[in-house]
């Protein structure tokens, strides 16, 4: 026993304390955990001393300014530490009014704390005119969605075909449907085209952009006009892309009517199982989809002919 600890033990004996052991810095006290302040400790709160949320340690002094004595129970909550200098946890506060909380998407606006409760309110989801957003990420509202077909009226209007053939690997697709805006006002060299095919639950699912620019022969791609059509050609020879695409002007026939043709090498595993929808943008998603210039259809097993599927799509 060294000097310094026997003046200790006598001072504390003196004060009617049992020294039962040497606990690193500190004498552990016997009497640390009765719930009654001796001397020697700078706390004591019985059995909880030293437990998850206490500020009060289990050698009878006070926990660092550290430790978390009241953790954060939701987004608008913020946890108290202790202060170092007593062992009672800080009263509980939340986050101060304005705080971002909920769910933040491209198609949702996070909701903000009040600065009074520990409840965040839900996001607020953006319009989604067609409501076909199918999960809580709100993620086909109308500057996302490829085609904003409001009830349902740019669904294709004729029997839909898709084939996917093994050998080559080819995708043949014809849709036909009604656009918002005239023929005239389609300029894919400008604007581009976009052919989506995404699952209900948006797990899967393929965006192929057709870019814009103008076609000039031989290694390149791009579009050029002909007679109430607009014509793609990709002459780059590179695999997996979309070779062909044909967007005819039928609205002699009914009004605002287009016929859609496209054919290219497939892009298998990226499509989705069946039912999935099939959206065919004649331009830009934020612009286009949303002024009509669009056709979307959900697409079943049953579209198929011959009614076979290879990932979910027809295969011929
Ligand atoms: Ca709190
Ligand atoms: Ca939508
Ligand atoms: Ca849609």
């Amino acid at each position: 026993m060294n000097r310094s600890f026997a003046r200790t033990t006598r001072r504390l004996l003196a004060a009617g304390t049992l020294v039962l052991a040497w606990g690193g810095t500190a004498p552990i006290l016997a009497s640390c955990g009765d719930s009654v302040l001796d001397g020697g400790e700078a706390c004591d709160a019985g059995a909880a001393n030293g437990t998850a949320t206490a500020c009060c340690a289990s050698d009878c002094q006070f926990e660092p300014a550290s430790k978390t004595c009241r953790p954060a129970e939701t987004t608008c909550d913020v946890a108290e530490t202790c202060t170092g200098s007593s062992d009672t946890c800080p009263s509980d506060a939340v986050e101060p009014a304005g705080g971002e909380c909920g769910l933040t998407t491209d198609c949702l606006v996070s909701a903000t704390c009040d600065g009074a409760s520990k409840v965040c309110g839900p996001s607020t989801p953006l319009p989604d005119s067609d409501g076909d957003s199918s999960t809580s990420y709100n993620e086909l509202c109308d500057a996302y969605d490829p085609c904003t077909n409001v009830g349902g009226a740019r669904d294709f209007d004729t029997t839909r075909r898709i084939f996917f053939s093994t050998r080559p690997k080819s995708i043949k697709l014809v849709a036909s449907f009604a656009i918002a805006t005239p023929f005239a006002d389609l300029d894919p060299e400008v604007r581009g085209a976009l052919i989506a095919l995404y699952d209900p639950t948006y797990e899967h699912g393929a965006y192929i952009t057709l870019e814009p620019g103008t076609y000039g022969g031989a290694g390149t791609k791009g579009w050029f006009e002909s007679t109430r059509q607009w014509n793609y050609v990709d002459a780059t020879g590179s695999s997996y892309a979309i070779r062909k695409v044909k967007i005819q002007d039928r609205s002699t026939q009914s009004p605002g009517r287009v016929i859609v043709k496209v054919a290219g090498s497939a892009w298998g595993p990226q499509i989705p199982p069946p039912p999935f929808t099939l959206a065919v943008t004649l331009g830009s998603r934020s612009v286009d989809g949303a002024a009509g210039r669009c056709g979307e259809t959900i697409f079943g097993i049953n579209d198929c002919s011959p009614k076979t599927a290879l990932y979910g799509a027809c295969v011929k």
